[in-house]
């Protein structure tokens, strides 16, 4: 098994995908997409799709409960307001679910990360913040560094890039040697 790990080709973000993106409407796409963008750039493979755990649930279910099958290996699921998409998704399958409440309708997000974060025992949801669709891509690269690791060091150099916009600190101010007592 750690043989044919060794073996294996690394990651490319045009293999098939092993992430699938998951939102409640296609009115969500700019800033889902932002998750899929931070995925491409750690070269991870994914897929998104607009679904809707209210509007087309057949729809839901068949995509997730065929996801292992298709070798989709963490599931991101994103919506506003009434935000049942990722507990949905995580009771129907036992991939890791990251849920991202979006900032839709009036209530800023606030109603989506209630909705999103508060599962019951046993259906687990790893929700990131409001609009946190960068750090989900983010911490499905993490868990799929586990099994894959020629991730970990795309993501540090990620860190290390990120770093950078904080510029270097200013240099330590030489100490001034201390004035001698004048003799008398
Ligand atoms: C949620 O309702 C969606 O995820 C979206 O954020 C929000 C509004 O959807 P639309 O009415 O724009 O399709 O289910």
């Amino acid at each position: 098994m750690a043989k044919r790990r060794q073996n294996r080709r690394e990651l490319r973000a045009t293999d098939t995908p092993i992430v699938g993106i998951l939102t409640g409407s296609p009115s969500d796409l700019p800033v889902v997409n932002e998750a899929h963008d931070v995925l491409v750039s750690l070269g991870v493979p994914s897929e998104v799709h607009a679904m809707s755990a209210h509007r087309t649930p057949d729809l839901v279910v068949d995509y997730v409960t065929s996801a292992r099958a298709r070798g989709l290996e963490v599931l991101i699921a994103c919506a506003g307001m009434a935000a049942h998409l990722a507990g949905v998704v995580a009771a129907h399958t036992t991939l890791p679910v990251i849920g991202v409440p979006l900032a839709a309708g009036s209530l800023g997000g606030f109603d989506a990360l209630l909705s999103t974060v508060q599962m019951p025992p046993g259906v687990p949801v790893a929700a990131v913040g409001v609009d946190g669709t960068r750090n989900a891509g983010f911490l499905a690269a993490r868990i799929l560094a586990l099994g894959h690791p020629e991730l970990t060091p795309r993501i540090e150099a990620a860190l290390a890039a990120d770093r950078k916009r904080y510029g270097k600190p200013p240099p330590a101010r030489a100490k001034k040697p201390a004035k001698r007592a004048k003799r008398k």
